[in-house]
């Protein structure tokens, strides 16, 4: 306590909020993982204490302190000792943070920090005549920050300090939140509460959350952040819009984190009084040259701009008769001498297009492979449709080898139970990055597209759409921390573990006692398949209510664009169900490797996870456990709900190691996940009984309501809701 009192006061800009939560009540979770609270194990705490007595932190740029102040809160709160800061001791049991031209230079020999890379650092015990020191060094000061938050991971997760030997360079460049936040501060998709950027008072009022959202991404090694939602509104790019992006990009400089926005095509037409966005217009070019220089001369390190255009109602090139090409590249064009990125969205469907909407991205963009300018990247979501509990990895991933393709993640659960259902997401992360694509032959990873590896791109990035909101533990579930956490982990490497993340995450945020980790880190590993189980079994999808995307609503088939109706992907009838996807059908899988083409065509090797995304198969069809399918189908809703039964009772037998408040705050969560899973099932398995006309199977549970009833539920006001000013 007195450490945290000492630091309010000398640290109030940068960190009270974090430290004056982390004193009165640890149990809101708005300081996330970064919760120093005093290491409670005594061996280990003494240890610690013996080995860093002091701490030799050389330079003063605004990034270097705001490494002591972290060592300031991490080794003060940790070790409940005062940090002494001093010069190098000869005596070692010291903690040296220093850039490697700055290190003593009895030190120096102990490293070789060739590719190294701006990022990268290195971590190391060092035993220097007959001393001993823990040394985090780096070229730049960024790796430096990033070092000192893995030391301070490295103590939160009670791991030895003897024979530390890291090296950490990031697999991919760009890697960035993506914010769907309007100007009006909702969040398109956001189910914990409005958006964090208050534009009405910026740029003369700095919110703490700024700083501690800067901090938060910097300690899992996020550099960018797209502040605006793809759907984007052009007053962005106005001079008063535009000082307020400026005073957040110098809340975010030290901690390496680029500001990017959402540029809106028609922007030349709305905001700069022209009468036409026509790419190849040279009013509209030199329109974009202009702007870029204006944002440039206010934020010399911004990003870029993210684009999202000709998609869902979005003004965008082919409006003029042109290319997505021409678009990215006029853009790109303009942001070139500044060293600026254009990520373009691959995210494109047309409502003049009537093929298999899983199909016209890749139909879109293969063909301008090789085509667009060095400084694009095209964002490619994980799957053809659009964020489903589960979906086959994207066909563009290996399929455009001269041009970058950047990972679209969603972090936010649009369609994985919004903010209410634990859903640990790094397991789907996970799944994708490994699934072979086949490209290159076996073991062509999404990972490897997606860090450049497989083609050496210049390039490589990964984005995650945010699920942060100003909700006080900022993410709604405390567990939809652990996806922001994970996202991060992952895109530094994507070859990282989800087992490994929910470690981690569980250790910083609640507790290093095994008996608390080892069960609930299995809850959340499991979670992954609970939800695909009880929304979208055996390869279903796209089956939610419409609009809002909350619940089930298999039955809708009313809107105008065929491909926005449940029954569009389900294609259930009197003699089956799904989507075939095989030559006999749309032959979407003719976009993949021919290796991955067959594996998914030949029902004997299709995984049943996929079955119904790529086949229409009858009722009575014979799965690989001998049942019919149609019970199959019934079989997975029950084990989807009982999946979550267990989750209560694990949480339940958490009671010791978690306090009241979250734990609380959890087990009501998963109070309302049991019953939307059983909502789930029932809706789903009344309706599709209507073509199979089966008796449900024996072992599942019967529905508690007819399905008329589950038809009648309306929720004018779920959240997340896109809003109808475009
Ligand atoms: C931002 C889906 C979502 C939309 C989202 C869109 C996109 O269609 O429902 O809310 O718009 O994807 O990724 O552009």
């Amino acid at each position: 306590m007195r450490q945290s009192i000492k630091l309010k006061v000398r640290y109030f800009f940068g960190f009270f909020l974090f430290v004056s939560i982390a004193s009165f009540s640890m149990s809101n979770g708005y300081e996330l993982w970064l919760n120093y609270t005093k290491i409670s194990d005594e061996a280990t705490l003494l240890k610690y204490r013996s080995t860093i007595q002091t701490v030799f932190l050389e330079g003063t740029s605004e990034t270097q302190s705001v490494i002591k102040n972290e060592l300031e809160m991490g080794l003060g709160g940790l070790l409940d000792t005062e940090v002494v800061f001093q010069g190098f001791n000869k005596g070692g049991n010291q903690l040296i943070v220093s850039k490697y031209n700055d290190l003593p230079q009895e030190l120096k020999s102990s490293f070789i920090m060739d590719g190294l890379s701006k990022e990268g650092y290195k971590i190391k015990t060092i035993e220097s005549n007959g001393a001993s020191f823990v040394v985090v060094t780096a070229n730049e000061d960024i790796g430096l920050l990033y070092g000192t938050y893995n030391f301070l991971r490295l103590l939160q997760t009670h791991s030895a300090l003897e024979n530390v030997d890291i090296t950490e360079i990031p697999k991919v460049d760009v890697r960035v939140l993506n914010h769907w936040d309007n100007l009006d501060r909702t969040i398109e998709r956001g189910f914990a509460g409005f958006s964090i950027w208050n534009w009405h008072t910026l740029p003369g009022y700095i919110d703490q959350r700024y700083i501690d959202y800067a901090r938060a991404n910097a300690s899992v090694g996020i550099n960018g952040t797209v502040l605006t939602n793809v759907n984007a509104n052009a007053l962005i790019l106005t001079p008063q819009y535009l000082e307020k992006v400026k005073a957040l990009a110098e809340v975010f400089r030290p901690y390496g984190i680029k500001v990017y926005l959402t540029a809106r095509f028609s922007a030349p037409i709305e905001i700069g009084g022209l009468e036409t966005a026509d790419p190849l217009d040279a009013d509209v070019i030199q329109w974009w040259k202009d702007k870029a220089k204006e944002i440039y001369t206010m934020i010399p390190d911004f990003g870029g701009f993210v684009v999202k255009a000709n998609s869902e109602g979005q003004p965008g090139p082919q409006n003029y008769g042109r290319s997505h090409l021409d678009g990215a590249n006029l853009m790109a064009n303009a942001l070139e001498p500044f060293g600026g990125l254009v990520i373009w969205r691959a995210f494109v469907y047309s409502e003049h297009d009537p093929t298999d909407r899983a199909k016209q991205a890749y139909s879109e963009f293969v063909p301008e492979d090789g085509k667009f300018m060095d400084n694009v990247l095209l964002q490619v979501k994980n799957g053809a449709i659009d964020f489903q509990p589960r979906e086959p990895f994207h066909p563009l991933f290996g399929a455009m080898p001269k041009t970058p393709l950047m990972m679209e993640f969603q972090i936010t659960k649009e369609y994985l139970g919004f903010a209410t259902h634990l859903v640990f997401l790094p397991k789907l992360y996970e799944e994708v990055l490994q699934s072979d694509t086949y490209r290159k032959g076996k073991g062509s990873t999404v990972a490897k597209v997606i860090d450049g590896s497989l083609n050496n791109k210049k390039v490589s990035g990964m984005a995650g759409v945010s699920n942060v909101g100003n909700d006080i533990n900022w993410t709604g579930h405390p567990f939809g921390q652990a996806d922001w956490y994970g996202f991060g982990r992952l895109a530094w490497n994507p070859y990282m573990t989800a087992e490994d993340i929910a470690d981690e995450w569980l250790r910083l945020t609640f507790s290093n006692d095994e008996k608390f980790v080892e069960p609930v880190k299995q809850m959340m590993i499991e979670s992954r398949e609970a939800v695909v189980n009880y929304m979208n079994p055996l390869g279903l999808h796209h089956i939610f209510d419409t609009g809002h995307h909350y619940g089930p609503g298999p039955w809708v088939g009313n809107l105008s664009r065929p491909e926005w109706n449940p029954v569009y992907y389900h294609k259930a009838d009197s003699e089956g169900v799904g989507f075939d996807r095989t030559k006999t059908g749309s032959n979407a899988l003719s976009q993949y490797a021919p290796e991955v083409e067959k594996m998914f065509t030949d029902l004997k090797t299709c995984p049943e996870e996929y079955l119904l995304w790529f086949h229409h198969l009858p009722w009575d069809y014979t799965l690989k456990n001998g049942r019919t399918l149609w019970d199959g189908l019934g079989l997975k809703y029950q084990e989807g709900v009982d999946e979550v039964r267990d989750m209560i009772k694990t949480w339940e037998a958490m009671k010791p190691y978690v306090d009241d408040a979250r734990h609380h705050q959890v087990s009501m969560l998963l109070d309302i996940q049991l019953e939307e899973a059983i909502w789930w099932k029932d809706a789903c398995m009344l309706y599709f009984q209507t073509f199979s006309k089966m008796e449900f199977p024996r072992e599942m549970e019967k529905p508690e309501h007819t399905l008329d009833y589950y038809k009648s539920l309306k929720f004018p006001f779920a959240p997340g809701i896109r809003p109808r000013w475009d």
